[in-house]
């Protein structure tokens, strides 16, 4: 991370020079086309966005698209504790199907550095600091705050975040050394606030829609629209008596949640969807796809608390009140 950071300094320090140069170079001698290759910029894409309470996450490069020159460098910078990769596949292909924390060469950093047709991986990035829990991953998945390619070839790039598939979709427009940039990275920034910004609002909107249809005895799993994701349990407390159902609901979702009571399993176990079961304590977990309910019965009376295995490190947890 130091290194990493530190090396990049020196890239830019190393760039002013070299622009010191070639600006020298071009007063007396005009700039020569290696020289210009050496005033290769860094650029910064955001992945992911986040509310100041983590309530809406954003699925979303900001900016989507950038215009950059042949020779330069784009760093991803985590934006949120909902994780994503950045996944460039060979000649420009889209993830094969859903994402898959088991597999290493999701959740790991795969690659030369350089977008040159190969398959290139951040590994997960997060704003969670290394050695704190960022979510339901095996040992060997690793976070990481950034992320750093080269882009040596001329062309359009497609990339992905394995995490929310085709639907997180980035584009890296390379043009030939030397041209001239159509925006400014402040620009980009500019751009990059205005959308989170419209992210959160849609966020808003999205779970007053799911408030609207809870109630004691339904709690929505939260509401997405595949960009905008509200990491909630709307209503986060309910209260019923025994021999009542709450139906979980993640009919306004487009990605899946878990509603896990007790011991959060671990891999496949993870993904098992139960629609319906009683419950009197203990351990019980259900994960959710996308457009499908778990309704529970409660059969004794307690305070039941019960978290997304998948969210609960931004916060989506519950309980349950059972009144005799
Ligand atoms: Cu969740």
């Amino acid at each position: 991370m130091n290194a990493q950071r530190s090396s990049r300094a020196a890239i830019t320090l190393r760039s002013v020079v070299a622009f010191a140069l070639v600006a020298l170079g071009a007063a007396s001698l005009g700039a020569t086309p290696s020289a210009v290759a050496e005033t290769s910029h860094n650029w910064t894409v955001l992945a992911g966005s986040q509310s100041a309470d983590g309530s809406v996450t954003g699925a979303r490069f900001l900016p989507g698209e950038i215009w950059i020159d042949q020779g330069d460098t784009v760093t991803w910078v985590a934006n949120s504790v909902e994780p994503h990769t950045v996944t460039f596949f060979p000649t420009n292909g889209q993830p094969a199907g859903p994402f898959n924390p088991g597999d290493p060469s999701q959740v790991t950093r795969m690659g030369s550095g350089a977008v040159d047709g190969t398959y290139q991986n951040s590994g997960v990035l997060t704003t969670v600091p290394v050695g704190q829990d960022f979510g339901p991953f095996p040992p060997f998945a690793t976070p990481y705050q950034d992320y750093s390619l080269s882009f040596p070839d001329t062309g359009d790039f497609d990339y992905y975040c394995l995490v929310h598939g085709v639907m997180m979709k980035g584009t890296v427009h390379v043009a030939a050394a030397g041209t001239a940039y159509p925006f400014t990275q402040a620009q980009y920034n500019a751009q990059a606030a205005q959308q989170a910004r419209a992210i959160r609002r849609d966020g808003n909107l999205l779970r007053a829609r799911a408030l609207a249809e809870a109630n004691q005895h339904r709690v929505m799993m939260g509401a997405d629209d595949g960009t905008a994701m509200v990491m909630r349990f709307l209503r986060p407390s309910v209260t019923v008596h025994v021999g009542d159902t709450v139906l979980f609901d993640n009919s306004q979702n487009m990605g899946p949640h878990t509603v896990t009571f007790g011991e959060e399993p671990m891999g496949p176990a993870l993904e098992t969807y139960r629609p319906a079961a009683s419950y009197s304590g203990g351990d019980l977990s259900s994960f959710t796809p996308p457009g499908l309910t778990f309704a529970v019965t409660f059969t004794k009376p307690g305070i039941y608390h019960y978290i997304c295995a998948l969210h609960d490190v931004q916060g989506m947890v519950g309980r349950v009140i059972v009144r005799p």
